[in-house]
Formats: structure tokens, C-alpha cells, sequence
């Protein structure tokens, strides 16, 4: 199982909304993500930045990669998109992060 960080980004003013969106998460796409093979995802919230820090496990074989293809992903990311900063696809701008520590 592998750990994966990376951080999104939340339109100011957005805060709240963003939570209440999560706190309500379509139970179709946490089973997809599930399924894609999604383990301990949290996202925290930086509120000065509005920098969304994400991390992830990832299970053996996972289909992370087909995850943009499916149309409750693609539904999920239009509903998400008036909200953060996304890419021409509607996914939201995502950058991976390094591991620079771990400590069990
Ligand atoms: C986020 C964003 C991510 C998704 C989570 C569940 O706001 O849309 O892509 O994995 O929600």
C-alpha cells in the first residue's frame, strides 16, 4: 500500500461549502473510490491559503488512473468545480507532493 499527498485548491469565501459538500459525499462515489482502490483518503483544509492538503493510500493494483473515465467522477468534479480551481476537464489542479519525512 502506498501513501500518495497532493494538494487542490478551494475558491476563497468557499470554506464552509466545501465541508458541507464532503460531510454529504454521494455514497455511489465513495464506493467508486473505494473500489479504485482509495484507502484513509482525508483532505484538511489550509483556510489562510485555501490550500487543500490531501492524502491517500492506495492499494496493490489500484485503478486510480481510470478513475477521470467514469461518469460519477466526471459528475462529482462538474458538481465540485464552481468551487475550486480545476482543469479544462472540470478535475480539480492537483499537485503531488514530495516525501521528505516518515515516521511510524
Ligand atoms: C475533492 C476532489 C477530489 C475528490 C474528493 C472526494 O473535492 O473532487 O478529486 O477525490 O473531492
Amino acid at each position: 500500500m502506498e501513501e500518495v499527498a497532493f494538494t487542490m485548491k478551494l475558491k476563497p469565501g468557499f470554506e464552509a461549502e466545501y465541508k458541507r459538500r464532503h460531510d454529504e459525499i454521494w455514497p455511489e462515489l465513495s464506493q467508486t473510490l473505494t473500489e479504485a482502490g482509495i484507502r484513509d483518503y482525508s483532505i484538511y483544509l489550509d483556510r489562510a491559503s485555501g490550500t487543500l492538503f490531501a492524502v491517500q493510500k492506495r492499494a496493490e493494483g489500484h485503478t486510480i488512473d481510470q478513475l477521470p473515465s467514469l461518469p460519477i467522477m466526471k459528475k462529482w468534479w462538474a458538481y465540485m468545480a464552481d468551487i475550486m480551481e480545476t482543469n479544462p476537464d472540470n478535475s480539480p489542479v492537483s499537485t503531488t507532493l514530495e516525501a521528505v519525512f516518515h515516521a511510524d
